[in-house]
């Protein structure tokens, strides 16, 4: 193969380097004077000075060696970038390459466009420092470090003749996400998925310090990176003809062991784990930057991190060094007198949907294919009458989800993600149709695994959310499970999925709508009966409340029945975050299939079976929210019916949670009538509620009725107990719902203070049973709903 490149080449791939390197600077700096037609001035210079240079020059080299690769041999390619403050960088390729002005027609490619390009970086009104939804090409937007890799590998999963090309910041390998995510390789089909390129940009510094990796011995690194599982190329140096004579040739071997390793999984059917390769690119930070400034030395330092020259409206020098920083690209050997990049180095970027910036996977939502549904009547639980039958709800989802995997296999583009807890969640129907994806070594006895599997299990909530969030982003579609407690762990990576869909759908016009992310969190607070309070958490909900309303639903189905229709309402979902809790444990059922589409179409209701108001003039509202929740406040009633009976209670029912805003907070919320109807405007309410019980005050605080809402909840006590004493420990169980109602019903009082007490008998009689027992008592195991 002729890799070496010609000198031709070679000039005109270091000149679009320099374009790409005077743009990354020019969008940092200048306000004016785009093509330093005139001696620079102070006054054409931004007054703030915001952005990343550091990494640039590096992300830069790379998008023109990556695009010879793509011309070459004619790649379908995609560019991840780890650091994402390398925006400024990303932005200039796109535009070089054409795909900017294409999307943005108002940055032309001329001086003007030049101009405005330069002028909306990190501007207020122009676009932000970091690569973003608005960034032409990405789907990781790189702002908080750490999840490009799983992104990467979550982009090919399923996507066999794609490659995607995965910069990580030597700094961002020191995140536990991505870490972990280096052990992607061994869940990637080499014959029906596509290929990560992962290129470590070892440029040696973070903000303020050096990096790990980059002051272990070169030996070390290699042998780490084989470690896991990688073949590693090393391009290392700061003379540019050496550097691109080296990347070029190295990118060449890389495509041909790429090649080599489909040919074998491919056309001989050979069954093995590639030692897929990737590049480690060793530059100096801030590579062809200022030299040194103020007498620090900066290139090749962390001094180039982000603005390397911060006086420069002020300090004549800095000036100076800007404006020689600046002329050393040659511009003038760029650009042509209009201020478009010459012909002869335009050729150099692919053509159409080859450009990185333009590549449709990076819009997944242009290659979205409609999930193929089955019928939920094929699943639903014969609900006859309510509170007689129990039924494990996710088990009856998991047979859902088995077809939903089945109806789309030859799509392949649905897979279900999770940190080793599909069977645990009760979610095992689906390895009567697939496997968990495997591609390291099996051995006799293992549990359905296959380099072909389609679930996607790895203990590291990190991966499965990255993974799933690439996958998505890439036009697919996908559920993660998870214990309810430990999907904190991905936190933040929630927060800034939920970021990007929010700007991605209102901001971004050209953006094509994405499936929706959804979270089934099982295994949740108040079953926890062998971990105990380590592993009870309801929180996720409250952090998820704090996003913007048109991006969040949170669904709290009551049984089985609701849950398959919230579930089959998840995935016919676009753009949003859908969190759904429910439990795996055998469970009273509520709603026949006709009633849970009812109930989930509203999203909140009155039960009017288990309502006794039917004049439709209640003392007291008994709401509730979640499985556990629902089930005590039903058996609550039953013990208000028994003992007195004249009482008119009224059942509210919440399974979408956010039906409690006010109809301006949130586009599910209810009009303040609708609520007021539900809720009376002045009756005591008692909200049995599955999470933390502020929540629901926060939800409602401008519900004309809130002063007589009483909130139970989780509040933290919690251990190795019997269910229903973790209802008692934390104020939810039924016979302390009971006493909420003596306690706010004003005409009860002291007429109910026999009631009252028998019902401190009942916590009595409990507390001792279970101590005795070890168990619940039976008239709690066994209680049903008997009217
Ligand atoms: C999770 C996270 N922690 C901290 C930061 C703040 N931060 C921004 S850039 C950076 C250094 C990144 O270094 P590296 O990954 O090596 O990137 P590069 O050198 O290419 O700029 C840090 C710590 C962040 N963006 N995200
Ligand atoms: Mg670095």
């Amino acid at each position: 193969m002729d890799s070496t490149l010609t000198q031709d080449e070679l000039d005109r791939m270091d000149a679009y380097w320099r374009a790409a390197n005077y743009l990354s600077v020019g969008q940092i700096y200048l306000l004016a004077n785009p093509l330093l037609r005139e001696p620079l001035r102070p006054e054409h210079i931004k007054p703030r000075l915001l952005g990343h240079w550091g990494t640039a020059p590096g992300l830069n080299f790379l998008y023109v060696h990556l695009n010879r690769a793509i011309r070459k041999y004619d790649l379908d390619m995609i560019f991840v970038t780890g650091p994402g403050h390398g925006a400024p960088a990303i932005v200039a390729n796109t535009y070089l390459e054409g795909s900017y002005t294409e999307l943005f027609s108002a940055i032309t490619r001329d001086a003007h466009g030049l101009s405005r390009l330069f002028r909306q970086f990190s501007f207020p009104g122009g676009i932000p420092s970091h690569t973003a939804p608005e960034t032409p090409g990405s789907i990781n937007e790189g702002g908080e470090l750490g999840y490009s890799l799983a992104h990467a590998y979550g982009a090919a999963f399923d996507n066999p003749d794609l490659i995607v090309a995965c910069v990580i910041g030597d700094g961002e390998a020191e995140t536990g996400p991505l870490a972990a995510a280096w052990h992607s390789n061994k869940f990637l089909n080499p014959t029906r998925d596509g290929t990560v390129l992962p290129i470590l940009h070892l440029n040696g510094y973070k903000i303020a310090n050096p990096t790990v990796l980059a002051r272990i011995e070169r030996d070390e690194l290699s042998s780490l990176l084989r470690g896991y599982g990688y073949t590693p190329h090393f391009v290392e140096g700061s003379e540019p003809d050496v550097m691109h004579r080296a990347m070029a040739e190295t990118l060449d071997e890389v495509i041909s062991e790429i090649n080599e390793i489909h040919r074998r999984a491919r056309v001989e059917g050979e069954n093995f784990r590639p030692r897929w390769p990737m590049v480690v690119l060793v530059t100096p930070k801030g590579w062809t930057g200022p030299k040194e400034v103020d007498g620090l030395k900066t290139e090749g330092t962390w001094r180039s991190h982000q603005v390397p020259l911060a006086k420069v409206r002020t300090d004549p020098e800095h000036l100076a060094i800007l404006e020689r920083w600046l002329s050393s690209y040659r511009a003038e050997e760029l650009f042509d007198n209009s201020g478009a990049l010459l012909p002869e180095l335009a050729d150099l970027a692919p053509k159409g949907e080859r450009r990185m910036g333009s590549n449709p996977h990076a819009n997944g939502g242009c290659l979205l294919k409609e999930l193929k549904l089955p019928r939920i009547q094929e699943y639903a639980v014969e609900v006859s009458a309510p509170g007689r039958i129990r039924a494990e709800a996710t088990r009856v989802l998991g047979a859902y989800l088995r077809d939903v995997m089945s109806l789309n296999s030859n799509d392949r583009n649905f897979r279900v993600f999770g940190p080793d807890e599909t069977a645990s969640n009760r979610l095992g129907a689906l390895f009567e149709v697939t496997d968990r994806a495997w591609d390291a070594e099996r051995i006799n006895g293992d549990d359905h695994l296959d380099p072909d599997g389609r679930v996607m299990e790895i203990l590291s909530e990190h991966t499965c959310q990255g993974w799933l969030e690439g996958y998505l982003l890439t036009g697919r579609h996908g559920i993660f499970s998870s214990y309810e407690a430990f999907i904190h762990i991905v936190d933040s990576m929630f927060n800034q999925h939920a970021k990007w869909l929010d700007v991605a759908s209102t901001e971004v016009t050209w953006r094509r709508p994405i499936a929706s992310l959804n979270y089934l969190l099982s295994s949740h607070v108040w079953r926890q009966d062998h971990n105990g309070f380590s592993h009870q958490d309801p929180g996720f909900i409250d952090l998820v409340a704090n996003k913007k309303a048109e991006v969040i639903r949170v669904y709290l189905p009551p049984d089985a029945n609701s849950l398959l229709v919230t579930a089959d309402r998840c995935l016919r979902s676009r753009n949003l975050v859908n969190v759904v809790v429910a439990g795996k444990q055998p469970e009273l059922q509520w709603l026949s299939l006709t009633d849970a589409i009812h109930f989930c179409d509203a999203g909140i209701g009155i039960w009017d079976w288990a309502s006794s108001d039917h004049e439709g003039d209640p003392d007291v509202v008994m709401a509730c929210a979640g499985d556990v929740p629902t089930l005590e406040t039903l058996a609550a009633v039953s013990l208000l019916r028994e003992y007195l009976p004249d009482l008119r209670v009224r059942v509210v029912n919440v399974i979408d949670l956010m039906r409690l805003q006010p109809k301006e907070e949130h586009p599910h919320g209810l009009s303040s009538a609708a609520f007021d109807s539900l809720f009376t405007t002045n009756k005591p309410i008692l909200f049995n509620y599955h999470g933390y019980p502020w929540l629901i005050h926060r939800l409602t605080y401008r519900r004309t009725n809130h002063s007589n809402l009483h909130v139970r909840g989780y509040k933290e006590e919690g251990t190795t107990t019997t269910p229903f004493d973790m209802a008692v420990l934390n104020n939810i169980d039924r016979f302390q719902l009971v006493m909420d109602v003596i306690d706010r019903v004003p005409a009860l009082g002291s007429r109910a203070a026999l009631v009252r007490q028998a019902m401190q008998h009942k916590l009595s009689d409990h507390r001792q049973y279970i101590i005795e027992h070890g168990e619940d008592m039976p008239e709690i195991r066994d209680w049903k709903w008997a009217y």
